[in-house]
């Protein structure tokens, strides 16, 4: 039996290129030390936290009271206990989330802890959660909204000094951060001060973000950038927040101009910078704690999904773990991210490709294909394909093939996956492909095209064991007892056949596409159709990214008939809905 030090296994030579040709075959940009370190992290958690946790809401409107701010139990180090065991190698927290109020004393307004009740105003969760961070050898980082619907200059020059005051607070006053994260989403309206309107600003030129992100440079010369409002930062959102990424993932952009969701979904092949993405998503629907997603806290094969489509698909996963309003991660939540850990454990635990021996091929003239293949004395079961590129190197190949010698035959394997083609594209840090248990002889790995010549670090066959897939839905669609009409594009209702008292309505936006997607709404009620209590009105915060269900909550009332009004859309000009429901 041969072990392999794969690094060793450079194809050279590589489409039969010389070392003279090679200058000039583009292996395109590579990443710097702080890229580098950052891909090599894999994983590491979000934690939201904010006023929002004691108002049920994902996005505040700026004029939540302070005084709300007050939990019984607060733990930081119970967080980074938790996310410790969970995987995570490093938190970024919620430092100000939208609603501008601080996590921390800044000297740049009375808006934050220092006017709430916890610790009599003397508290500061960064610095609780910095420190908690460093005893558990946890990373730490900030994700700073440039978006703040309290402040009165938001959307005026004013405000840009402000936002980089604290942020130079956030990098000077709690030790190393090692991202900093500037969240591009923007409803426009809030409460500003008092002024309550909407205010529109250009986010590539309001924020000023090249001088912004010299100060970074500056200040913590180790932190990467993640940035979706203008500048490139140093990776790149993946254009979703269900939590997976391409099966074709470039850590490749153009360095300047749009980046639709496409390139931000897969990368650009050609791109001449270096931003890889980074895979975020909530362990439950919501960025916030809400009580009644308690029992929705994804399933141990929903995370695993998420990890094979994000950090097996060349990405880290950034995994939110909310805070509840005692101050700590939920145990439901906390059970289930320290299995999420065990379970990546057990399926990676024995290589093996230790029990049998390999034999690389090198192709030669130009349109050879190289390739490594593994013999068993034994037929062996596996349903996990691992691979490395060394990417200190750069991002080479563009496609391979995978086979199993099953009695004699070969078979083509496939990514179980993706839904087209067979998904065998690009590979870059780690791409990880799963494919029904085969039992097989030999297993053979081809490189079939490549930028330039191809450097493999790692190479995994394993034998995960099978987790129960989710429950699927049965299909009926709740709104299928309740009669529902268009009384005008922007209006529908619903209505059932006897009086009912009810304190919820739920609506599941559209799922596929934007157009259609409420995102400001008014509910009346009635019994006789002709007069109409309003029930209530409101916005649907960030559900364009993360197109859950909503509840809209209200005092108990009989009703017979609902009138619900779409006061805006994000696109289109008819309201749309995938489902509807009233509790
Ligand atoms: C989004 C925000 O609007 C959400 O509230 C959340 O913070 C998520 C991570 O990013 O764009």
């Amino acid at each position: 039996m041969k072990r392999l030090t794969v690094m060793m296994m450079v194809l050279l030579p590589w489409m039969g290129a010389t070392a003279q040709d090679e200058k000039q075959i583009p292996c395109g940009p590579t990443p710097n030390a702080n890229q580098l370190r950052w891909q090599e992290m894999e994983m590491f958690a979000f934690i939201h936290y904010s006023l929002n946790t004691y108002t049920d809401q994902e996005w505040g409107f700026g004029n939540e009271d302070p005084k709300l701010f007050n939990p019984s139990d607060l733990d930081c180090r119970q967080w980074a206990r938790v996310c410790k065991q969970a995987g995570m190698k490093g938190i970024i927290f919620t430092a100000k989330h939208h609603c501008g109020f601080c996590m921390w004393p800044s000297a740049y307004t009375e808006y934050s802890v220092k006017n709430s009740p916890w610790k009599d105003g003397k508290g500061d969760v960064v610095r609780e959660l910095a420190e908690a961070c460093r005893e558990e050898g946890l990373a730490f980082a900030v994700y700073l909204s440039p978006w703040d619907r309290n402040h009165p200059e938001y959307g005026r020059p004013s405000y840009v000094t402000y936002f980089r005051n604290q942020l130079r607070e956030l990098l000077t006053n709690y030790g190393d951060i090692f991202e900093v994260w500037f969240d591009g989403a923007n409803g426009g309206d809030g409460w500003y001060g008092g002024a309550n309107e909407t205010r529109r600003i250009d986010g590539k030129t309001y924020y000023g973000w090249a001088e912004t992100f010299r100060m970074i440079r500056e200040l913590q010369p180790k932190a990467v950038i993640w940035n979706d409002g203008g500048d490139r930062g140093d990776l790149r959102w993946v254009g979703t927040e269900a939590g997976n990424i391409g099966e074709t993932n470039w850590s490749l952009m153009p360095g300047k101009g749009d980046t639709p969701y496409q390139m931000l979904h897969y990368g650009v092949e050609d791109g001449d910078v270096w931003c890889p993405g980074e895979t975020n998503t909530s362990i439950r629907p919501g960025w916030f704690y809400h009580e009644a997603e308690n029992e929705h806290v994804k399933s141990l094969s929903k995370l695993m999904d998420t990890y094979y489509k994000s950090v097996g698909r060349n990405s880290t996963l950034l995994l939110n773990f909310p805070i509840a309003p005692n101050g700590r991660i939920h145990p439901n939540d906390s059970l289930r991210g320290i299995a999420f850990k065990k379970m990546i454990e057990e399926v990676f635990v024995k290589n093996l490709i230790d029990n049998g021996e390999w034999i690389m091929e090198n192709g030669a003239g130009a349109q050879a294909e190289s390739n490594y293949q593994l013999t068993w004395d034994k037929p062996t079961a596996f349903n996990r394909f691992l691979v490395e590129e060394d990417i200190a190197q750069g991002q080479r190949v563009k496609k391979f093939s995978l086979e199993a010698e099953v009695d004699g035959q070969w078979q083509p394997l496939k990514d179980a996956l993706v839904e087209q083609g067979d998904g065998l594209t690009t590979i870059g840090h780690r791409r990880i492909i799963c494919f029904p248990t085969v039992t097989a002889t030999r297993l053979r790995f081809t490189i079939t095209d490549a930028k330039c010549e191809p450097v493999i670090k790692k190479l995994g066959v394993y034998l995960a064991p099978e987790l129960t897939a989710d429950i699927p839905d049965s299909g009926e669609k709740k709104s299928s007892a309740l009669h529902i009409f268009f009384g005008s594009p922007m209006q529908m209702f619903i209505d059932w056949d006897t009086e009912q008292e009810i304190s919820a309505f739920r609506y599941l936006p559209p799922q596929n596409g934007q157009d259609g997607i409420i995102t400001h709404y008014t509910l009346w009620g009635s019994t006789n159709w002709s007069d109409w209590t309003k029930l209530a009105s409101g916005e649907f915060s960030n559900i364009v990214n993360n197109p859950i269900w909503q509840t809209i909550k209200f005092n108990p009332a009989k009703v017979r008939v609902l009138r619900f009004e779409a006061d805006r859309l994000t696109s289109g000009n008819r309201m749309g809905y995938g489902d509807i429901d009233i509790k």
